[in-house]
């Protein structure tokens, strides 16, 4: 991940004369971070508001500020815990833009839960791409799982359908649903989607357990309309952040949280399949600052 702040010495030796340009400087950076307007107003109001009261004159400790701000903002109403109900077998819903890394994370998912001794099933809901039901297919494989398919272009409904009676009859503790990117419009793919959903709780009795958005920690400010679009659809319950391990800026997750009230659930920083973990507050704000 690229450094939030970069050379925030440099920036106060600098401006040394002029406090109003360092600061700024600083909130260009942090928008330039994809930190949304105003979240980046919010906390450098806050950031300035304390250094003064505390008369702070080092450069260091306004970072420290700065990075205080994130993570309180980071942890209200802090949600990684993913819903598992007492009755399998939990459903987990996985949506997304294409290239998102949608289908690694179902497998990232599988490979986690199977280590804790969960009895796993793959959907391969995404019908669109005969690709895309190998890839998954390849996956089950290395991991050693039951997976549900149907050939190219069927109703991906059909899809999970299958998938939860199958789970139903063979124990399956959670099933794992992974979905297309791209059709012809975002409308015909939130239809597309509604309708998997309505398919969930038609077996469940419920909604599906969770209802997770992939989103490319490398797509920038456009991930942000992606959140929108896609919640205002299906009520997401959180997000997997991908990518963490290239160039991109973190401060998107920044933007989702304080803006859009979604969590971010859980981060990935790599293409092997323990490269998942749960979104800790305090260790990225770390990751954003070094
Ligand atoms: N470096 C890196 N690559 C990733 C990560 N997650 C996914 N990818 C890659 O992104 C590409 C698209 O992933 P895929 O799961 O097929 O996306 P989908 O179209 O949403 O299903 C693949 O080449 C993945 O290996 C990650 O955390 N780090
Ligand atoms: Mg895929």
């Amino acid at each position: 991940m690229q450094k939030l702040i970069r050379n925030i010495n440099y920036l106060w030796n600098k401006f040394k004369n002029d406090n109003r340009l360092f600061w700024d400087e600083l909130e260009e950076q942090m928008i330039a971070g994809d930190i949304s307007i105003d979240t980046t107003a919010m906390i450098l109001d806050e950031v300035k508001k304390n250094a003064y009261s505390e008369n702070i004159n080092d450069p260091e400790r306004i970072e420290t500020l700065i990075k205080s701000e994130i993570i309180k903002i980071l942890e209200i109403n802090k949600n990684t815990e993913l819903n598992i109900p007492h009755e399998p077998p939990a459903v987990f819903l996985i949506v997304g833009v294409n290239g998102t890394g949608k289908t690694s994370s179902v497998a990232k998912l599988a490979s986690m839960f199977k280590k804790d001794g969960k009895k796993v099933l793959l959907s391969a809901a995404d019908t669109y791409r005969a690709a895309a039901v190998e890839q998954l297919q390849h996956y089950a494989e290395k991991l050693n799982l039951d997976i549900v398919y149907h050939q190219k272009f069927s109703d991906p409904g059909a899809v999970v359908y299958d998938s939860i009676e199958k789970a139903k009859a063979k124990g399956i503790d959670i099933v794992l649903i992974d979905t297309a990117g791209r059709m012809q419009t975002s409308h015909n793919l939130m239809e597309e989607l509604k309708k998997i959903k309505k398919v969930i709780s038609g077996r469940i009795n419920r909604d599906a357990d969770e209802i997770l958005l992939v989103i490319d920690s490398t797509t920038g400010q456009n991930a942000k309309k992606q959140v929108e679009l896609f919640n205002k659809s299906l009520n997401l319950t959180g997000i997997i952040l991908t990518k963490t391990d290239s160039t991109s800026k973190g401060g998107i997750v920044i933007t989702i949280k304080n803006d859009l009230k979604v969590p971010v659930k859980l981060i990935t920083s790599g293409e092997k399949l323990d490269d998942m973990s749960y979104f800790d507050a305090v260790k990225f704000t770390d990751l954003l600052f070094s």
